[in-house]
């Protein structure tokens, strides 16, 4: 037999590489960039090549597990279905409905067959205490966008193909390949930029991989980025250097807010000179179009929802915001922020019992989830369903969670892994995964750079006996709302892809993307307003009641003298090329070499601790310490550590014999499940206040 090829985009990461597979029978002999893709233009990484890995790793699941006293034993699916909704049943009944929870991990949105039938099994739940990864990430985005655009999901692209001007502010696209800024080949099209005469400067407490790429790097202390955009605010306006957009309304209140924010005031706080952050506001005005962009390290502050606003109002009043090079808005094939119009726009419609944070897009914060499991009362969590989720390694004190998951009466994954998390599962569910699965990438087509579509058929089938997700969550969904019987077969849910797209801009059929091997161009971005725009008015709210009411908040941070104390170090995390948050260090090609799980610290700050480089040191915070190799580097801030995020592996009940030998530590060991933006519920990763010594 020959070898073959098939297409497909890479589903591990936003960039959505095509990929071009070769394989003979159900070998994979190559995986390369497919350069025929018009919009990855053959880029790729090597965590495509890892994807062979998970297809053949013998540790990956494919059967159900069931939890017994000799052990993991295995079960068949029907009773397994059947086992779980007994005793959610059960449970409900006797705990109210709430008691049973559900937590969504990151690969829910890389998987279409989760996300279009995952959101049915929450329903049918009818439980409060929904939670995401997305409060450990971008609820701050989602936030400012339904505040000041009128829906969560009309999230602004930055335009980087044609800019002149790009300034990145807590975001390392070179290392994480983009984020909410779908753009593959980021490196390229940032050295574009440059070839055209354009800049690129970035602003982040660690000179970092794409800070090596910049024409300019400025350190920031972190979780100070709200006064910076403040002040930046603050010198468009009293430098009369706004271009005012007649869609905005409430200028004269950011001014307003705005006003004694000089850079003078902010300089010692953020650590960047009064100077700098005017010079900064004259080159990005005076540039024929420019975007400030902002992503993990600037949502995952205290100010997160701050911060997003503050962002988009710089991008509008600078004249920014809908035009070409600057933050645009996408047209994608399947629509689904004009089928959803209205089901994200919730906010605090409840709260979480203990700690009263506001609900958000119907969840609850992930900081407080090991807190409604371990606190006794009415409402108490007793169960929990996680799907494509490590919440124990990605979620503020991890080790908390870790230990509250112990007590849980019952607790359900669909997941791949017998990992840090699902080890405390009564039943794992294992689904079908990667080149196994059919794919649409509904969230990454609509926060593209360009406006692009493609549908990647499954490679190989899956294994025998195996389920694919939504035949799993529909298994469990019609047994829970009572549709089951002895007849029922689950539906794939891709014909609702193929709907979205009749429906949809370009009014094209599942069959015609299917023809397309190598994916669709559907043209770069176009100016959207008013018609994207879903306020009341079809106006951009420059000043939104929520955002404007937590400046009491800001202010009070700035005027706060708190001076070192028993923690005198701030605490930030790193991704590595090579890592894909926690998953995927059973893969040798990815994890073989150098250790990455290290500290980074300034020279400085080692002397005078006297640590020297390769030292193991004790880093302690208000919840957790653990011990690692230090690296000494000046390119880390004076004053700020760092460590990477998705490692400690080294657990008992892993069963990741790879990931354990490179086990490292969890950086949510340390992070802090009371630090978190009380405003979005989104915790707070950048500057954890720590103590690191020699050990
Ligand atoms: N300190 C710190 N913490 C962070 C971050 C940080 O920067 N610093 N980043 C945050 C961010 S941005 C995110 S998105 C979260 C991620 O947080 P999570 O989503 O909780 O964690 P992941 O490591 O992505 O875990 C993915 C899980 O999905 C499983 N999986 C993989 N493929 C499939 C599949 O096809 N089906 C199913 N059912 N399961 C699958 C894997 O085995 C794994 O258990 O972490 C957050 N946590
Ligand atoms: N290789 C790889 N790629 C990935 C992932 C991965 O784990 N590995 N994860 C994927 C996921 S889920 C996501 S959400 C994206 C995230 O994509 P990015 O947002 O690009 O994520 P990070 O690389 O964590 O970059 C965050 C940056 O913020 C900086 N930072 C921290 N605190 C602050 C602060 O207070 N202010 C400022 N200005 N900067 C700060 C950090 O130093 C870091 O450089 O990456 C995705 N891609
Ligand atoms: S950059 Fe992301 S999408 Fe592209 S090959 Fe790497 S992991 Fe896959
Ligand atoms: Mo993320």
């Amino acid at each position: 037999m020959s070898h073959q090829l098939h297409y497909r985009a890479c589903n591990l990461c936003e960039a959505i590489c095509g990929l071009e597979i070769e394989y003979q029978g159900q070998e994979i002999m190559a995986i390369r960039g497919d350069k025929n893709d018009p919009f990855s233009r053959g880029h790729i990484c090597p965590k495509a090549v890892a994807l062979k890995d998970i297809y053949e790793d013998p540790n990956r699941l494919k059967l159900p597990l069931k939890k017994t006293n000799e052990g993991w034993q295995s079960i068949a699916w029907e009773q397994a279905f059947d086992e779980i909704t007994q005793k959610i049943k059960a449970i409900q009944a006797q705990h109210g409905s709430s008691a049973v929870a559900m937590y969504a991990g990151n690969p829910s949105v890389h998987n279409s067959g989760t996300f279009l039938a995952g959101t049915d099994l929450m329903r049918a739940l009818k439980t409060k205490n929904i939670f995401s990864a997305t409060s450990a990430d971008q609820l701050p985005h989602h936030f400012a966008s339904w505040q000041m655009f009128g829906h969560p999901m009309l999230l602004p692209i930055p335009d980087i193909d044609r800019t002149d001007y790009w300034l990145i502010m807590g975001g390392n696209p070179i290392a994480s390949n983009g984020s909410i800024m779908t753009a593959p080949d980021v490196a390229n099209r940032l050295k574009a930029i440059q070839q055209r005469g354009g800049k690129v400067v970035v602003i982040d407490p660690r000179f970092t991989e794409t800070a090596a790429k910049a024409d300019a790097h400025h350190f920031i202390v972190p979780g100070t980025d709200a006064f910076l955009l403040l002040a930046m605010l603050h010198v468009v306006f009293a430098e009369g250097l706004e271009k005012m957009p007649d869609y905005a309304v409430g200028v004269e209140t950011l001014k307003e807010i705005v006003a004694d924010f000089s850079p003078e005031l902010v300089e010692k706080q953020t650590g960047i000179a009064a100077k700098t952050i005017r010079h900064l506001v004259r080159e990005f005005t005076a540039a024929p179009s420019a975007v400030v962009y902002g992503r993990v390290g600037l949502s995952t502050q205290a100010f997160g929802g701050v911060c997003q606003w503050l962002l988009n109002a710089f991008n509008v009043v600078t004249g920014n915001l809908d035009r070409e090079g600057g933050a645009m808005f996408t047209h994608p094939a399947v629509d689904f922020l004009m089928t959803q119009k209205g089901i994200y726009n919730k906010y605090n419609r409840h709260q979480s019992r203990v700690r009263g944070l506001p609900e958000f897009m119907g969840e609850l914060p992930v900081s407080v989830l090991a807190e409604e499991i371990l606190t006794e009362g009415d409402g108490q969590i007793k169960a929990l369903v996680t799907s494509c989720g490590n919440p124990v390694l990605s979620t503020p004190n991890g080790r908390q969670l870790d230990e509250a998951l112990e007590t849980l009466e019952l607790m359900v994954c669909v997941d791949i892994y017998l990992n840090e998390t699902t080890r405390h599962a009564h039943y794992i569910l294992p689904p079908a995964t990667g080149l196994e699965v059919a794919h649409y990438d509904l969230t990454f087509n609509a926060l593209s750079v360009r406006n692009v579509t493609r549908f990647s058929e499954p490679l190989f089938e899956k294994s025998a006996g195996a389920k694919f997700d939504w035949e799993i969550f529909q298994a469990l969904t019609a047994r829970l709302v009572g549709d089951y019987t002895a007849d029922f077969v689950p539906q794939d849910p891709h014909s609702k892809v193929d709907v979205g797209l009749r429906f949809g801009t370009y009014k094209m059929t599942l069959d015609t993307l299917r023809q397309a091997r190598h994916g669709m161009d559907l043209g770069p971005l176009r100016p959207a307003f008013p018609e994207r725009l879903l306020t009341a008015n079809k106006t951009v709210e420059l000043a939104p009641s929520l955002l404007t009411g937590d400046m009491a908040r800001v202010r009070e941070a700035l005027q706060s003298t708190q001076t070192a104390d028993e923690f005198d170090l701030l605490l930030i995390n790193r991704r590595h090329l090579r890592d894909n948050n926690s998953w995927m260090h059973n893969a040798e090609r990815l994890v073989k070499g150098r250790n990455r799980c290290t500290l980074l610290m300034h020279p400085r700050d080692a002397a005078q601790r006297g640590i020297k480089s390769n030292d193991t040191v004790q880093i302690r915070s208000r919840v957790g310490q653990v011990a690692v190799p230090v690296e000494i580097t000046e390119d880390m801030m004076e004053g700020v550590v760092c460590l990477p995020h998705g490692y400690g592996h080294d657990r008992t009940g892993v069963r990741l014999p790879v990931a354990q030998a490179h086990a490292g530590v969890s950086v949510n060991d340390l992070t802090d499940d009371l630090l978190l933006d009380s405003l979005t519920g989104n915790a707070v990763f950048g500057g954890v206040p720590v103590r690191v010594a020699f050990s």
